[in-house]
């Protein structure tokens, strides 16, 4: 092969490698996002007065104060990420408060997922720590009864503990492999 036309297809090549990666960077980056961001973090899409469709008002005030660190997954085999509670519950409509400290030297994220669209880009709410510390932010959930994912998105983290779900009124089930409340979907073969 000549010279030319190994470094012809060594350039293709590598930018077929690298476009996917590149796309995919920053998957939850989205410019009609209200982020607030300092060098400790950030709040993700906060909603204080904004009320889904479904609610006449806000029914109460909640405040939950969530710890995450890895001493807390010592008590779950398998887990290396942990977070102080992996349930919370609060009324429809509630305007729900997160009160987010992270123990550990490393970023955590407390991410909630299925929230309404029109107020939340992606259905998202989340408070991002780059390492200990502690950050607040605020949402409203709906009337529904339903059960919400909560997670870290940082690769590895949900699946190493950090999993966790908020039940709006009743609720509607468990979620799988949630530490100390539910099993996995598919157990694992060992
Ligand atoms: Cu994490």
């Amino acid at each position: 092969m000549k010279l030319n036309a190994l470094v012809l297809y060594t350039t293709i090549a590598l930018s077929v490698l690298s476009y996917p990666i590149n796309a995919e960077e920053n998957p939850h980056q989205h410019h009609m996002m209200a982020m607030q961001m300092d060098k400790s973090g950030m709040v993700m899409n906060e909603n204080k007065d904004k009320l889904p469709k479904d609610c006449p008002k806000i029914s109460e005030d909640v405040t939950i104060k969530v710890t995450t660190g890895t001493r807390f997954a010592e008590k779950y085999a398998g887990t290396v990420f942990g977070l102080d509670q992996h349930q919370w519950q609060v009324k429809p409509c509630s305007r729900v408060t997160v009160e987010f400290t992270n123990k550990d030297e490393i970023r955590h994220q407390w991410m909630i997922h299925g929230l309404p669209k029109y107020l939340y880009p992606q259905g998202m709410f989340h408070i991002e720590l780059n390492g200990s510390g502690t950050k607040t932010g605020t949402f409203i959930v709906p009337n529904s009864h339903f059960t919400y994912l909560v997670h870290c998105d940082i690769a590895q983290h949900m699946e190493k503990g950090m999993k966790a779900q908020l039940k709006v009124g009743k609720g509607r089930g468990d979620l799988p492999s949630i530490p100390g409340i539910s099993d996995p979907t598919f157990k694992d073969n060992w």
